[in-house]
């Protein structure tokens, strides 16, 4: 894999930050504010904001690398333009913390990724400072392209369009689709300031970051290189030391002037002015969960520190070194996500054989094609949500060739505290739709490592595999067969059948105990493997009184919809009541808490049924 060697990040200072004098930040209630500071009053602005990003975000869990790299840029940014007038918008946006802090919602950092507090990211309903909250990378260049295309159209020339990208995000396609536009026209005014802190998550790798790195070296040594923006017509003004704001704002404002594209190169030190971030080779702390709170009586009578259950991405990580093994063709894809999707561990073992594509999930996908049409067997690890991404490579470039390629979905369902754009529940929407495509759900750790290995053995055509983001579900053994499916439960005389997908199956094994308590004896089967439906499992399921299908994706086109088609197909008569997620966009919330809130937890489905039985 190419991958830049972390730290080669040279105009950055390695001086101490200056700690924090209190003051300037709590008067700070709008960009105005910021403009009014003194050159002079910046450096402990800065400082004060990262003492509060430490604070908070140690607590909250979230994005602190990211945001402690971007403090003094982000203060220029609000000295030079006048949002929300001209509009900046924040590629990704896991970096906006600061502007938060700067338009108005310094008070309400505390309550950053909580429910109902602050999102993560930036959001419309919040602020009109923010004007883009997907959060799925590598869209800022396209937004500000057609902004800057709708200032002109409209006769806004005193608009400015500023996008902020990391040098990440750059590794995506989409980036290179707008700067094709965006380079071409020479007179329509776009600011591009490149945050490159030399790391997505982990180093950037590919020939994009290596020749962002020549760039810094080159400015270090004196040397003149034309950076690859002029090469394709546009101005380029650095590298600037990023964390120098006046000289980033001395920067912005030539960039400002000059009304035409033009690439604004900050370098920056992700994690900076944190020790424990700046020392983080794995991340730099990109992102880091809450705060956990000290054990009460976990530790036991003996006093042995609590046992730490595995993720499902543990168990993943797991299975695939064990498969990897043995299967000498078994090769594993990821889109900048080594760490978060456990295949650190296979790239560690197996280098060779794992490849970090950058945030390029559609490439990843047609990449993985060709791996299978050359004889090997791709696993591809994306996140259920980046998926959406590569849906025409999944349908025409996989499955319409019939490839045998994996797809590893980690956090599908509710994601938690990363809000709409992350919950993972368009996935069995999507792969439903895709002829020969087979998925699983496992409801537990052993049946996770099993599907995988049914997976990875699986030669005709794709398959994928949905997991949720916590820990492995607590095994769960079969007590009988219901065609190909799994019976979890099988009460004499069972009215309800309830059908689960995956890490439901718990929920669902709740309710069918509060039920039968109640006197409705219940049977629970899991299908294991859950698209397509299995034929035998919807002829197995006439008879029962109520069937109920229980899933964490949307209820749009996700299984329970599929089973009524196959049933209608297969012209069964069951009574249906299929439970899902609402299809809207949910906001951020904690998984378990937001599951009950859609009556997907064991009382919840417990309800539905009574209610559906009358
Ligand atoms: C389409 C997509 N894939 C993956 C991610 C996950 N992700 C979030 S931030 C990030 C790294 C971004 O790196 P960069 O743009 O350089 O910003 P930095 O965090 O370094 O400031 C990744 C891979 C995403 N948000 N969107």
């Amino acid at each position: 894999m190419l991958a830049e060697t972390p730290g080669r990040v040279t105009v950055a200072p390695a001086a101490p930050v200056p700690s924090a004098p209190a003051g300037f930040l709590d008067a700070v209630t709008c960009p105005a504010d910021v403009k009014a500071l003194p050159e002079s009053a910046l450096p402990a602005l800065a400082a004060e904001i990262r003492e509060r990003l430490v604070e908070v975000v140690c607590r909250t869990g979230g994005h602190l690398g990211p945001n402690l790299g971007v403090v003094e840029l982000t203060i220029a940014l609000h000295r030079v333009f006048d949002s929300p007038r001209d509009a900046i918008v924040w590629d990704t946006g896991h970096q906006s913390y600061v502007h938060k802090m700067l338009t108005g919602r310094g008070s309400d950092l505390a309550g950053l990724r909580q429910a109902g507090g602050m999102s993560g990211y930036p959001s419309r309903a919040e602020s009109p400072h923010d004007l883009v909250e997907n959060s799925h990378a590598s869209t800022s260049l396209s937004y500000v392209d057609g902004l800057a295309k709708a200032f002109a159209v409209r006769g806004e020339t005193d608009r400015a369009v500023v996008g902020v990208v990391g040098d990440g995000a750059l590794t995506g396609g989409m980036c290179w689709e707008a700067l094709n536009n965006i380079a071409a026209a020479t007179h329509r005014p776009v600011v591009i300031v490149l945050n490159d802190n030399g790391r997505s998550y982990a180093p950037t790798v590919g020939v994009v970051g290596r020749h962002l790195a020549e760039l810094r070296g080159a400015a270090t040594a004196g040397e003149e290189v034309r950076s690859l923006f002029e090469q394709l017509g546009m101005a380029y003004l650095g590298p600037v030391d990023g964390h120098d704001a006046a000289a980033v704002e001395t920067l912005l404002r030539k960039a400002r002037a000059l009304a035409a594209p033009v690439v604004v190169h900050c370098v920056t030190r992700k994690g900076l002015g944190h020790a424990p971030a700046e020392a983080d080779e794995a991340d730099r702390m990109h992102a880091i969960g809450p705060a956990k709170p000290a054990p009460t009586n976990g530790a036991g009578t003996n006093g042995a520190a609590p046992a730490v259950r595995p993720t499902w991405t543990d168990v993943l990580a797991d299975e695939l070194c064990a498969i990897g093994a043995r299967r000498p063709d078994v090769v594993a894809l990821s889109a900048a996500m080594l760490g978060p999707t456990g295949l650190s561990h296979f790239a560690g073992r197996y280098p060779e054989r794992a490849y970090d594509v950058g945030i390029a999930e559609q490439h990843a996908v047609t990449s993985a094609a060709g791996l299978a049409m050359g004889g090997l067997h791709p696993v591809v690890c994306i996140y259920a949500t980046f998926l959406n991404r590569a849906f025409d490579q999944v349908l025409m470039d996989v499955a319409l060739h019939r490839q045998a390629v994996t797809f590893v979905l980690d956090r599908a369902g509710i994601t938690g505290s990363d809000g709409p754009s992350h919950h993972g529940m368009w996935d069995l929407s999507l792969l439903g739709l895709v002829p020969g495509l087979r998925v699983a759900a496992p409801r537990d750790g052993q049946r996770l490592r099993e599907l995988l290995r049914e997976a990875v053995a699986w030669s005709d055509g794709p398959t994928a595999l949905r997991f949720p983001k916590a820990d492995a579900a607590v095994d769960l053994p079969a007590v009988g067969r219901l065609g190909g499916a799994d019976l979890l439960r099988a009460d004499p005389g069972a009215e309800v059948l309830l059908v689960a997908v995956g890490a439901l199956a718990g929920a669902a094994c709740a309710a069918a105990e509060e039920l039968s308590s109640a006197g409705v004896p219940c049977a629970v089967a899991d299908p294991r493997w859950v698209l397509p439906v299995d034929p035998e499992l919807v002829a197995g399921s006439v008879g029962y009184r109520l069937v109920v299908t229980v899933e964490d994706n949307g209820g749009a086109g996700g299984f329970g919809d599929a089973f009524a088609r196959a049933a209608r197909l297969a012209r069964r008569r069951v009574d249906l009541l299929t439970l899902a997620l609402e299809q809207r966009f949910l906001p951020h919330g904690e998984r378990r808490m937001m599951l009950a809130e859609h009556g997907l937890d064991g009382p919840g489905i417990a309800a539905s049924v009574r209610a559906a039985l009358g």
